[in-house]
């Protein structure tokens, strides 16, 4: 029994408005490929299929195909909501789907939902448990006393009954944490401050392999079989070093199985690139990596540059974003200012203040002058001419 393990597709999704649609449709088609390649028996997705409960028509349409082709393959495709998804849209045709072998679980309704897929005796049970929050799990057993995250799910696994003679797989959107120690955030999930809604991996310990979602860098949490595949591409740039990946389970029946990691590559990759822009125009530099891909650069340049943008999109037509070293400089300076203090200074001389701040030299007295005077002409029209 072999299986592909993913999670966290977010289609739908745009960066700093850049639709992501059609590199999420090129890495399920990559899914497709490796699903073929390797001759699997089902597909798992463990959450978070769009990015917004309410998805834009594309999304489903895309989510539609990547359905229709596995289950024209004869491929059972098993998925859970996650945060991000609306349970009851994602439930919508649930029960015919599963006679073309596509299991949703969307809402909760009390227990894991429960499929048992496979052949003569290579035969394995997946538990396909939705993202869920204490009260959910409360408006099934109104007397128990369930307040946290943790207290919910392991309410849910002790009713879980596993049969003893064949592999068990759950499949769950969670934030897993292991004795009190957080998983490796990517940076673009959305967690809850301070912890609150974790849930402790030895509440999955029966299960021979579990197929977990909600975190975006793909990680184990205390062996190998308790995964987080990791968001389908890359959401944040502080997941530019990112490698994503597909995890090829095979199980040996109540053995540790099989972890294979399929790389997943975007067709444009998310890159951070740092310079004056004069080098990052060089056709050297240009030529290092995909032009189109989607870039965050910083300018380094301690000289004003004019048109920076304009010029850097000729040949990196998709920066989605673009700032200045001397801007970004993170060392509080002496004599930063209290709120008070601003307060009591002119406009001039908060100017003077930040310009001294970011560029790391004082104004001359033409420079302080021209300031004074558009500060004139901009609030000279205002009434009484006063901040
Ligand atoms: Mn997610």
């Amino acid at each position: 029994m072999k299986f592909i393990h993913i999670s966290d597709l977010h289609l739908g999704k745009t960066m700093f408005d850049y639709p992501l649609l059609s590199d999420q449709k090129a890495l399920l088609d990559q899914i497709v490929g490796y699903a073929e390649q390797y001759g699997v028996d089902a597909v798992v997705v463990a959450g978070d299929l769009y990015d917004k409960p309410v998805p834009p028509a594309e999304a489903v349409t895309v989510l539609d195909g990547f359905m229709t082709r596995l289950s024209q393959m004869g491929i059972p495709l098993l998925m859970v909501s996650g945060n991000h998804d609306s349970p009851e849209r994602l439930d919508f045709g649930g029960a015919l789907l599963a006679g073309r072998g596509v299991y949703l679980a969307g809402q909760f309704t009390g227990l894991p939902r429960k499929v048992t897929l496979g052949k003569g005796e290579d035969l394995a049970d997946f538990y396909l448990l939705p993202f869920i929050r204490p009260g959910n799990v409360r408006a099934f057993y109104p007397g128990e006393e369930l307040r946290s995250y943790d207290d919910a799910v392991r309410f849910v696994m002790g009713k879980t009954a596993l049969s003893g003679d064949r592999p068990s797989v759950l499949v769950a959107h969670q934030f897993v944490t292991a004795g009190g120690s957080a998983p490796d955030a990517g940076g673009s999930e959305l967690l809850s401050i301070g912890g609150t809604d974790n849930v402790d991996v030895s509440n999955f310990l029966p299960f021979q392999y579990v197929a977990l979602g909600h975190i975006h860098r793909p990680q184990r949490l205390t062996r190998d079989s308790v995964r987080y595949a990791g968001s389908l591409m890359k959401y944040s740039f502080s997941e530019s070093h990112d490698q994503k990946s597909a995890v090829l389970v095979t199980l040996r029946g109540m053995e540790e199985p099989d972890i294979a990691l399929l790389p997943l590559t975007a067709p444009h990759d998310l890159r951070q690139v740092q310079g004056p822009l004069e080098a990052l125009l060089s056709p050297e530099v240009v030529a290092a990596g995909n032009p189109e891909d989607y870039l965050h650069v910083t300018l380094t340049d301690r000289e004003p540059v004019a048109d920076p943008m304009q010029r850097l999109r000729q040949v990196y037509p998709n920066i989605m974003r673009l700032d200045f070293a001397s801007a970004l400089s993170e060392e509080p300076e002496e004599g930063e200012l209290s709120a008070g203090d601003v307060a009591a200074r002119s406009p001039e001389e908060l100017f003077a203040g930040f310009y001294e701040q970011m560029q790391g030299e004082k104004l001359t007295p033409q420079e302080a002058m021209l300031v004074r005077m558009t500060m004139d002409d901009v609030w000279g029209d205002l009434e009484g001419g006063s901040v």
